[in-house]
């Protein structure tokens, strides 16, 4: 019944259920007062809508002169030199953890896949913006290409850049986000191959949260049901290390 529901809620527009209420909405009177047609339309509308509303679009004149890099600024390690000096021809997207159909992805294959652009703000916590274009694959294509199975709970973004820790810079994000229609693989910003500094060869794009959730240097994305055996397992690099929210929704 989670099952249908979270597929269904996505399907909707409504959302994905958090693992939590997956658990309360096994309780038969809970369920009933949460999803009787009545109170799934008021539920759905209060908790959930919020999260699938679009992040604001701007216009092209709007566009920042210079997109700014924060963070690494090129991982440097020896294996991304090397998928660098390739022109990023050997570089390959990993896609795996639950799902039905592991994929490898090149960049070739990304670009001959659906884009989308749009010109959205980047906001910082350490208190800078930029407005830029971005073109990349809507996450959702690629989750459902790889056939993402319905234990999932999150998706976790593994990175290039070798942050000293022995597990390097990652985030994630819960599905509410993975399945947004603005939440995309991006390989160009402002109508250009996506630059080192900004991420190259591809980055996530979560419109409707903070800076440091945007993982750039994508390597690998894995479906899991829980965040608990990854790194610190507070779900993200500065989670981990700086006590960052996990959740930092805009
Ligand atoms: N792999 C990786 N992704 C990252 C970071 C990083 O250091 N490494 N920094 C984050 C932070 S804090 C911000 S604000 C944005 C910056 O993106 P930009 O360099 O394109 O401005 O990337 C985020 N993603
Ligand atoms: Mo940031």
């Amino acid at each position: 019944m989670s099952l249908i529901l979270s597929r269904r809620a996505l399907i909707l527009g409504a959302g994905a259920t958090l693992a939590g209420c997956d658990r309360l909405a096994r309780q038969e009177p809970v369920r009933e007062l949460l999803f009787s047609a009545d109170n799934f339309h008021k539920w759905a509308q209060r908790g959930l809508m919020d999260r699938n509303a679009l992040a604001r679009e701007f216009r092209p004149d709007q566009i920042s002169p210079t997109f700014r890099a924060n963070g690494t600024s090129n991982p440097n390690t020896e294996a991304y030199k090397a998928v660098w000096r390739s022109g990023f021809a050997d570089w390959r997207l990993r896609v795996g953890g639950l799902v039905g159909h592991p994929l490898s992805l090149s960049l070739a294959q990304l670009h001959a896949m659906p884009h989308r652009e749009q010109i959205t703000r980047h906001d910082c916590v350490e208190g800078w913006s930029a407005i830029g274009k971005w073109r990349g694959v809507p996450l959702s294509l690629i989750l459902d290409a790889a056939r993402m199975s319905s234990r999932a709970r999150y998706i976790v973004f593994r990175c290039a850049d070798d942050m000293g820790d022995g597990n390097g810079y990652y985030e994630s994000i819960d599905l509410v986000d993975a399945f947004h229609p603005q939440t995309i693989l991006a390989f160009a910003l402002n109508d250009r191959p996506l630059r080192v500094a900004n991420g190259a060869p591809l980055r996530l794009r979560v419109e409707r949260q903070l800076g440091y959730k945007h993982a750039k240097y994508l390597t690998a994305i894995e479906a899991v049901e829980s965040l608990s055996g990854i790194g610190k397992g507070k779900g993200g690099f500065w989670e981990d290390f700086s006590g960052y929210d996990w959740y930092a929704g805009i």
